[in-house]
């Protein structure tokens, strides 16, 4: 009998393992993947009915509000100023080319019109307007890409259970089979009803870890609805079969500064890394800690040279408005993408390793060194240059630079220069 047992429960795994490793992307996901990494820099929003408490998305949690007390937050929920539109444009002169928004977070409300539960923003809130879809059109006329958060782990339902031990890969005190089919039904529904929606960032699947997410289901599913959207999960560990890329929260690929990206190591799909311009992602009221435009440049620039998109969050108010500050400094920061754009956009990076000086980005025959902080000799040197280097220039005024070329690599010397204390570019041209 336990031999039976043990048989049966190898070919069941085999089976799994099997569903899911033979996941091979389509030649319009792979294409998906390219654009994705071309498009470098895009708008993370984080923005719910938490917002109208204006301490972030986790305040329903951290402030211990019994779910029945926090679902009364739906009966408020009226976001007068919204305009999908101001949101698209704000991204766009930022230099951003695609958003990501909170489609449901933790706390299970939805933010869009969904048949699979009441509670959500179009039949729970006086407002009835489906922001998510507003948004989607719009992106679509403006030729922004729209990709979806969606979280695993939701604090109120039932069938989910929070807090439930887990026995058998499913909570003890919840309906895992519901629950399953619930978000099922859901992504249905984000996928087929939002035109132009090009990916899925998951997130919160690091609360049960030891639970049977039937990832391969949902994955499948969601490549069988539309094989080019792109599917990443912000589980904290190393990608699993059917992802699409791999993001990073609040570390540049390879850093762990907060302890998140222990158990990821960096994988050859397309790479994220997320941020938020202050310290919150959901609108916080008393979070002043503004990033610089020298910051977030540098954040963009450094992603870049990892080989990574930057996601830079905000969260946006109750009323449905980004805050000035961040418009300011975002403004700021999309005049810099327009002038030095080209060094960013479309390029790949991870060629050398970051360097005590800066990051190295590159298109096929161009090299684009970012000299982000004063280099410790008067000159900076890059390994591996394919190639003779045809032309050294400063991309901001296109004026000649001295090199050595070797055959270990090139030295650009950069004693005389008046360094841009954001970001001094030089562009190598190769034959
Ligand atoms: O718990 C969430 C958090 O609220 C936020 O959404 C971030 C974004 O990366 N992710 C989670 C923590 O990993």
């Amino acid at each position: 009998m336990m031999k039976k047992l043990a048989l049966l429960t190898l070919l069941l795994y085999c089976c799994s393992a099997k569903a899911q490793s033979s996941y091979t992307p389509t030649p319009d996901n792979l294409a998906a993947r390219e654009h994705f990494q071309d498009m470098k820099f895009g708008l993370f929003i984080h923005w719910g009915i938490y917002s109208e408490l204006g301490a972030g998305e986790w305040v329903m949690h951290d402030k211990q509000i019994p779910y029945n007390n926090y679902k009364r937050l739906a009966d408020f929920f009226y976001p007068q100023a919204f305009d999908a539109k101001a949101w698209v444009q704000f991204a766009k002169r930022a230099g951003m080319k695609y958003i990501t928004i909170t489609s449901r977070h933790h706390d299970g409300f939805s933010m869009f019109g969904t048949k699979a539960s009441p509670y959500n923003v179009v039949d729970a809130t006086p407002w009835h307007r489906d922001p998510m879809m507003e948004l989607a059109q719009e992106c679509q006329k403006e030729g922004i890409e729209l990709h979806f958060y969606y979280s695993l782990l939701d604090w109120g339902r039932p069938d989910y259970a929070f807090g439930s031990p887990i026995v058998n890969g499913e909570p003890v005190n919840g309906n895992w089979p519901s629950y399953i089919n619930f978000m099922k039904s859901q992504l249905t529904e984000l996928i087929s009803n939002y035109p132009g929606v090009k990916g899925i960032w998951f997130d919160g699947y690091w609360e049960r870890t030891n639970a049977n997410w039937h990832l391969d289901e949902i994955y499948g599913l969601i490549h069988k609805l539309n094989s080019s959207v792109l599917i990443g999960n912000n589980h904290h560990e190393a990608v699993k079969p059917g992802e699409d890329f791999q993001m990073f929260e609040k570390d540049l690929p390879g850093g762990n500064t907060t302890g998140f990206s222990g158990k990821s190591q960096i994988s050859q799909l397309p790479l994220e890394t997320c941020e938020t311009i202050n310290n919150s992602w959901g609108f916080n009221i008393n979070d002043r800690s503004y990033k610089t435009v020298k910051q977030i440049i540098q954040y963009l620039v450094n992603a870049a040279g990892n080989n990574a998109n930057f996601l830079l969050n905000v969260g946006p108010m109750p009323n449905g408005k980004i805050q000035p500050e961040f418009a300011d400094t975002l403004a700021v920061v999309g005049n810099w993408m327009q002038k030095n754009g080209e060094s960013i956009y479309g390029t790949r990076g991870g060629l050398i390793p970051p360097q005590q000086w800066g990051v190295i980005t590159y298109k096929p025959h161009v090299l684009y060194a970012h000299v982000l902080k004063t280099p410790r000799q008067p000159y900076i040197f890059i390994p591996s240059v394919e190639g003779k280097v045809s032309k050294a220039v400063l991309l901001a005024d296109g004026s000649k630079l001295k090199i050595k070329q070797q055959p270990e690599g090139v030295f650009v010397y950069t004693d005389g220069l008046t360094l841009d204390p954001v970001d001094t570019i030089i562009e190598l041209t190769t034959d």
